[in-house]
């Protein structure tokens, strides 16, 4: 049993991260592009693990919240996650605080799980407990809810399951904004943010003709933010131009075209 001001004692730290939300778990492949990059600060994981003693049997960290109701028809006494304890490294925190201030009650006061890389579902809030367990979690959040079907090459379901766990890569347009008049003939700055859990290895942006889309520059990685991409366009010829940025992280894995969560964005500007 921990006091919140047990927590304090141990070592602060600070991890600046992608949190973004996997969506519904009842639409599996709606993007839904709900991201952004922040600080957590709190205690590491492994130091209250260290503290406890970390049972060798162990292969799941079970975490629960203190909410409860219903979710889809289904009566949940609490909401639980599993994290496996292959993920377990030093920047998995039990977070007090967001962006150097104490985290509010909606992001999980006094104090929550914090798993830098996976989708927001794993990083219970409002955590009443810890448990090392030598299997998954029983509870509808980690059997009925977040898991996705494997697609074969072509796309068809395979039967198999993976849980939403690792953010795949992505990216979304910043600049130029959806609607904006850009004039032909002129270099026009083009920017935005990609991310994934292992890192993006290549950004393509897009106009019009796939097989001309050009690399951007990406910002190194050097920490568990996303990364900046840039590059430039001369637009030529006036009317509506579709713009699309595709990214690729670092095990080889794309952003598909369409029907999965990280599908590619696009953006419509005007050229005059
Ligand atoms: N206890 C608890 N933790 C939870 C949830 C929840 O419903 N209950 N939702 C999860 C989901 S789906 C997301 S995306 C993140 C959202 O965290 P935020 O509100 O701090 O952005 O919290 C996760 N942790
Ligand atoms: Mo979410």
């Amino acid at each position: 049993m921990l006091k919140f001001t047990d927590l304090l004692a141990f070592p602060k730290y600070r991890v600046e991260t992608i949190h973004q939300c996997a969506g519904s778990p009842l639409a599996p492949t709606e993007p839904t592009r709900r991201i952004c990059n922040v600080v957590w600060g709190g205690v590491r994981l492994n130091d209250l693990l260290a503290d406890c003693g970390l049972d060798s049997d162990a292969t799941y960290i079970w975490a629960k919240g203190a909410d409860y109701g219903k979710f889809d028809g289904l009566e949940v006494d609490s909401y639980e996650k599993d994290l496996p304890v292959e993920r377990l490294s030093d920047d998995v925190l039990v977070a007090y605080e967001l962006n150097g201030k104490p985290l509010t009650p909606e992001h999980g006061f006094p104090a929550r799980l914090f798993v830098p890389g996976f989708y927001g579902t794993n990083s219970v809030k409002w955590l009443t407990s810890l448990r090392l367990e030598a299997g998954r979690a029983g509870g509808p959040f980690t059997t009925r809810w977040y898991n996705d079907p494997v697609l074969d090459a072509f796309g068809r379901p395979t039967g198999r399951t993976v849980p939403v766990w690792e953010i795949a890569p992505e990216s979304v347009i910043v600049c130029p904004e959806p609607g904006a008049s850009l004039q032909a003939g002129v270099k026009h700055d083009v920017w935005g943010w990609s991310w994934a859990d292992k890192g993006i290895s290549e950004v393509r942006v897009g106009f019009g003709d796939p097989a001309r889309w050009q690399s951007a520059e990406i910002e190194n990685k050097t920490n568990r933010g996303w990364q900046r991409f840039t590059t430039n366009w001369i637009p030529a010829g006036a009317g509506k131009q579709i713009v699309r940025s595709l990214a690729r992280s670092f095990d080889g894995t794309e952003q598909p075209a369409s029907g999965r969560r990280n599908a590619v964005h696009s953006i419509s500007v005007k050229v005059i």
